[in-house]
């Protein structure tokens, strides 16, 4: 059964991949099974003061997939879901794999415009989310995503309200009766590994954001192979603190890898330093993964730390760009081994080694997992550059999906003819394949890892009675990386502030993330001899006018500046 929009691999390649061992043809609910009966009474998981054993995860999910068989869920379905690190997260996803139904992993922050979008783009029968979360109501928002989506659409909800006529998750994670004759009638609805197991979210590299279908064999393969390049065991404890509906946490290597090789994931709700630095001590951690907007947050609260990070082997850093000298000071500054992650949701993986000499590890984001990670660099007509010269990087491989869900028209521009995903990466490669990311083509912007659609925002400020266009680019920002710069040309006597942007993202039910928080007027926007808007010179007027970075993280943001000449 294969899902109408997922794009699939040529067979030739098919039969490589199972040749080879990278896809080992049992879907992750069997895997799962697997990973029970070898450590059984070990803790698979910890989520506050709540301790999971492997036994008790694979009878939870056994018990929870039934659960959602009776709501009326089966093989072939997507649900969207939308959790904070929890257990009920680990278990429902396990739950899914068990039936064949593929849930779409939606960010905590994600609001309506979001999750609307994605409903319909998945068709998902169900959408899941806690009752409350940093006090926000998402159930009544699930119910309104429900309603929109139609088709009998449900809301299954994790929390302690659940209003009638939602369905309780949690309710559905307890039952009596034989476990083993429930392991066996579930081995029969087992889907077939080629299927999809999830759908990650992409950043996507034009336009609005992009599902990815992930198959069951090739998403263990990602987590298997990366659990094996990062020195996996039976002693990793792995410490969850950047959202677990990213790859980066959920499968490189992250919680996934760890249950496979019998360790242990610990899930934390944010990656606020103090409290992951008490968890670290707590739980003996020896392994975290870290955007390098956070690893820049624990390294300022390192100097002031008081607990025993003596544990952490290992510092994952990925996800947006790490200069050598923030790369520096990460080398000795929180214990572990720094290692540098480039991955993205839609495959491709690299990772430097853990027994890369230090120049390695400071200056490049490391070389692919597999063999079979075909690598091309490339100029702007598809001509490969020469060998160490910087080029856009084009991939594919195993666990490099051929095409976006259901976006036949993206996928013809973001894959060449040949099913190389064209990353949007600019990337140079030394001669033993490690890769050092240079820049990108693609039109985002990289909040602090979180991928942001330029298109996507200017759509909406367009949107505003004021404005006559608009363009979106990168502004440096200390905390972030780079934060988003809205470039606006008002129609005539009008005047608009940050405020007035910030109402409509709220009102549209746009995540907060995406926001501009830097706003230029400008009488006409710039264009390139062809006649296209000149985004290089609109980064470089947004890098110039940019403001320091408030003081303190973490907390709701503040108009930061309304800048510069009015027409
Ligand atoms: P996504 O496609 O939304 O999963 O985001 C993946 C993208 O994040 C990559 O294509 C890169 O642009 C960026 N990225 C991930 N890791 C790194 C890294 N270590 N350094 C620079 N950029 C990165
Ligand atoms: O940025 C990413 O998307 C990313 C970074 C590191 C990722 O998907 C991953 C590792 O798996």
């Amino acid at each position: 059964m294969t899902r109408a929009g997922a794009v699939p691999w040529p067979d030739d390649l098919v039969q490589q991949y199972v040749a080879k061992g990278y896809w080992r043809q049992r879907p992750l609910g069997a895997l799962m099974w697997e990973w029970a009966d070898a450590y059984g009474p070990r803790v698979a998981l910890v989520d506050g003061d709540r301790r999971i054993t492997y036994r008790e995860l694979a009878e939870t999910a056994d018990i929870l997939a039934e659960g959602l068989a009776r709501t009326g869920l089966k093989r072939g379905d997507n649900i969207l879901v939308q959790l904070p690190n929890c257990r009920e997260f680990i278990a429902l996803v396990l739950a899914c794999a068990r039936l064949g139904v593929a849930p779409v992993l939606a960010l905590p922050p994600h609001r309506e415009h979001e999750l609307t979008y994605m409903a319909e783009l998945a068709k998902v029968s169900a959408v899941v989310a806690p009752s409350n979360w940093r006090d926000f109501d998402h159930q009544s928002l699930a119910e309104h995503v429900a309603r929109i989506r139609g088709h009998g659409c449900r809301v299954l909800v994790v929390g302690d309200t659940v209003r009638p006529g939602n369905v309780d998750l949690r309710a559905l994670m307890t039952a009596t009766g034989d476990p083993a004759a429930r392991r066996h009638r579930l081995d029969a609805l087992a889907p077939d590994a080629s299927e999809v197991l999830l759908f990650l979210l992409s950043g996507g590299t034009t336009g609005l954001p992009k599902i990815i279908a992930r198959t069951h064999n090739d998403y263990e393969y990602n987590a298997r192979r990366s659990g094996e390049v990062c020195g996996y065991d039976q002693d990793t404890v792995y410490l969850a603190v950047l959202p677990i509906a990213h790859n980066f946490a959920l499968a490189s290597p992250g919680v996934l890898a760890a249950l496979m090789n019998g360790g242990r994931a610990v899930l934390m709700p944010s990656p606020n330093p103090e409290a992951a630095f008490a968890v670290i001590e707590q739980e003996r951690a020896t392994v975290t993964s870290l955007v390098p907007a956070v690893a820049r947050r624990w390294l300022d609260a390192a100097a002031t730390n008081h607990h025993d990070l003596s544990s952490l082997k290992v510092v994952q850093v990925g996800g947006s760009v790490l200069s050598p000298a923030e790369a520096q000071s990460l080398l000795g500054g929180l214990g572990g081994r720094l290692q540098q992650v480039f991955g993205m949701a839609e495959g491709l993986l690299n990772y430097t080694r853990l027994d890369d000499p230090d120049h390695l590890v400071l200056t490049t984001q490391g070389r692919p997992i597999c063999l079979d990670d075909e690598i091309l660099l490339v100029d702007d007509d598809d001509v490969p550059v020469p060998p160490g010269q910087p080029g856009r990087l084009l991939t594919r491989g195993p666990y490099t999906p051929r095409g976006y869900f259901a976006a036949p028209e993206h996928n013809a521009r973001a894959f060449t003819a040949d099913g190389w995903y064209r990353t949007g990466d600019v990337v140079r490669q030394d001669g033993a394949g490690n890769l050092t990311v240079e820049g990108r083509t693609k039109d985002l912007i990289n909040r602090g890892g979180e991928k942001i659609s330029a298109d996507e925002v200017e759509d909406l400020v367009r949107s505003l009675p004021q404005v006559a266009d608009v363009a979106v680019v990168p502004s440096p920002h200390r905390e972030w990386g780079e934060s988003v710069c809205a470039c606006v040309v008002l129609k005539g006597g009008q005047t608009l502030d940050l405020a007035d942007i910030q109402h409509l993202f709220h009102e549209r039910g746009v995540a907060a993330f995406k926001t501009p928080e830097l706003l230029m007027f400008l009488p006409a926007l710039p264009q390139t001899p062809v006649g296209k808007i000149d985004k290089k010179a609109l980064r470089k007027l947004a890098g110039e006018r940019a403001v320091p970075a408030r003081p303190t993280p973490g907390r709701a943001r503040p108009a930061r500046v309304t800048a510069l000449p009015r027409p």
